[in-house]
């Protein structure tokens, strides 16, 4: 089965070998440590907003209505200080920079002190979130576990979630540093805690294929002029000659 049936039939699938061993290595160390177990408005930093508009948007855009804008990031690290678990659940909400009423949209919540909010399903259904691995994951430290084709359910019930657990095929996404694993945010989705000394870094950034209803405006979206100074040797090797 190729890529695009994959996504199409289980909602993810993995792409082996984005970065490689040193590109992975210089990704974690600009990107330090977390306070927490997440880090959001990683789109913020330079070479991030860089990856995401190059390499990353490459491998999202055929799988898109429309050309991928990267609209959030979020950098999940977990290790022993950090520990922690997930339930099943859908990625529901988009991170916008201020509240409007527009129809469809709702329920409005904050987080972090951004407004977050509900956009209609058929939206969220043009969005594909890039998982890259920084680090080796299994089951031994909290990778990432789905319920294969639950994306094509609509928004579901915490019920209806109960229920998808007795008749959808869980599946380990067991990844390796550099790989990708691409996943559309109606998946359901949960990660167990870590049993392991070994960390499991993740840079998620999920991409938009369709533009907001005025006023409404992405809380993240970088400007094209993030990308100007960092390059690219090659799609696997990262060099970043970032100042800022
Ligand atoms: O990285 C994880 O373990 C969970 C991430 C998650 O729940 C999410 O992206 O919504």
């Amino acid at each position: 089965m190729n890529l695009a049936s994959n996504l199409d039939t289980h909602g993810f699938a993995i792409v082996p070998n984005v970065l490689d061993a040193s590109a992975c290595h210089s990704l974690a160390s600009l990107l330090g440590d977390t306070n927490g177990a997440g880090t959001r408005g990683m789109l913020r930093i330079h070479e991030v907003a860089a990856l995401a508009q190059s390499l990353l948007a490459d491998l999202v855009r055929p799988h898109l209505p429309a050309a991928p804008v990267p609209v959030r990031g979020i950098y999940f690290d977990k290790r022993a200080e950090t520990n922690w678990l997930v339930a099943w659940h859908q990625d529901l909400t988009l991170a916008l920079k201020k509240q409007a009423e527009v129809s469809g949209f709702g329920p409005w919540s904050m987080k972090e002190g951004v407004p977050h909010v509900q956009p209609p399903m058929q939206l969220l259904e043009q969005m594909l979130a890039v998982r890259l691995h920084l680090d080796d994951t299994d089951s031994s430290n909290g990778a990432l576990r789905v319920l294969s084709g639950t994306h094509r359910l609509g928004r579901l019930s915490a019920e209806a979630i109960r229920s998808c657990r007795e008749t959808h095929e869980e599946v380990l996404c067991e990844a390796k540093a550099g790989d990708v694993l691409l996943m559309r945010p109606l998946l359901l989705h949960a990660s167990s805690r870590s049993s392991s000394a070994r960390r499991r870094r993740v840079l998620h950034i999920e991409f938009s294929g369709f533009p907001l209803p005025e006023p409404l405006e992405w809380h993240e979206a970088p400007c094209h002029s993030s990308i100007a100074s960092t390059v690219y040797t090659n799609h696997t090797t990262w060099v970043s000659r970032a100042s800022n």
